[in-house]
């Protein structure tokens, strides 16, 4: 048992089949991990019922919050506005589809007084093929950019320390979330821990993670996160350290090189439907 209080933070875009399933196993769960939670549901301008399911259930229960956008924002809005309103000494988020149990926080829990950032990774992912090569790809991307060794770096089932987070600035509003958040801590010496969690398959509700209107986001988000490190970089070379200072052209053009390769993907996919 942990003498914190843990913020959950879920994000939710039309998941009226599966927000009150997470959210009562978040409360069978957590009361017996840590001394005091909170379990906020983002609710990112939902078209389905979630928003009224989300506030049903803060009524009721005095431990889940809500907050919702009046229109969609994405994932890392979504996340942010969460990270915002939590007041909990530890930050958790986790997707808000059963694609996780939140019953795995007992793998991260040892592990949260030694480290600033506790990231699970799929042990084994139960997503399609062609999700696997996108999360590889990027995991390769973000090695290159950002000098982050993660073996599953948008893994959605992480705990940060709230001071740390909080003193971020974060600014993707889209999938880039993770990694932004990653790179800004690891740059201020945070350590990490990762920890394997376990998977299921979506049963309800529709997956949006492998869109092309998210992937190209992120791509873009991806590009504007590197120039404004290495912007802030060169005003704070502290921050950085030289290694990352000098990181070369030619590994950007690696980068750019498998963003095309997504992109020819993505593609080709939508020419086969
Ligand atoms: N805030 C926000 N959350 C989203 C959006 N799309 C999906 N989500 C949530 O993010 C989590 C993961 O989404 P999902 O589509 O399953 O992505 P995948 O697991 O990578 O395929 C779920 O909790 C979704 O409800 C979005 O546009 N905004
Ligand atoms: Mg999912």
């Amino acid at each position: 048992m942990l003498d914190q209080k843990l913020s959950l933070v879920l994000p939710a875009h039309n998941e009226a089949d599966n927000i009150e399933a997470v959210v009562c196993r978040g409360m069978s769960v957590l009361p017996k991990i840590v001394s005091d939670y909170e379990i906020i549901v983002v609710d990112d301008g939902s078209s389905d019922t979630t928003p009224s399911i989300a506030d049903q259930l803060a009524a009721k229960h005095a431990n889940v919050k809500v907050v919702h956008h009046p229109e969609n924002r994405g994932y890392g809005a979504a996340l942010t506005s969460g990270f915002a309103k939590a007041s909990g000494g530890l930050i958790m988020f986790m997707d808000a589809d059963r694609q996780f149990d939140i019953a795995d926080i007992t793998a991260l829990a040892p592990y949260v007084p030694h480290y600033d950032i506790i990231a699970g990774y799929r042990i084994r992912r139960q997503d399609p093929l062609y999700r696997k090569v996108y999360g590889k790809l990027f995991g390769l991307v973000a090695w290159a950019l950002f000098g982050l060794h993660m073996h599953d770096i948008d893994c959605a089932f992480k705990i940060y320390r709230a001071d740390l987070l909080k003193n971020l600035t974060l600014t993707a509003p889209g999938a880039l979330i993770n990694t932004e958040m990653l790179a800004r801590s690891t740059r201020r010496g945070a350590t990490v821990s990762q920890v394997g969690v376990r998977h299921y398959p979506r049963l309800a509700g529709q997956s949006s993670g492998g869109s092309p209107r998210v992937v190209f986001r992120a791509m873009g988000e991806t590009v504007r996160l590197w120039l404004a490190l290495r912007k802030e970089e060169a005003a704070d070379p502290d921050v950085a350290g030289e290694q990352r200072q000098q990181r070369s052209i030619a590994v950007a053009g690696i980068s750019f090189a498998i963003a095309i390769i997504v992109g020819i993907v993505l593609r080709l996919r939508q020419r086969s439907r």
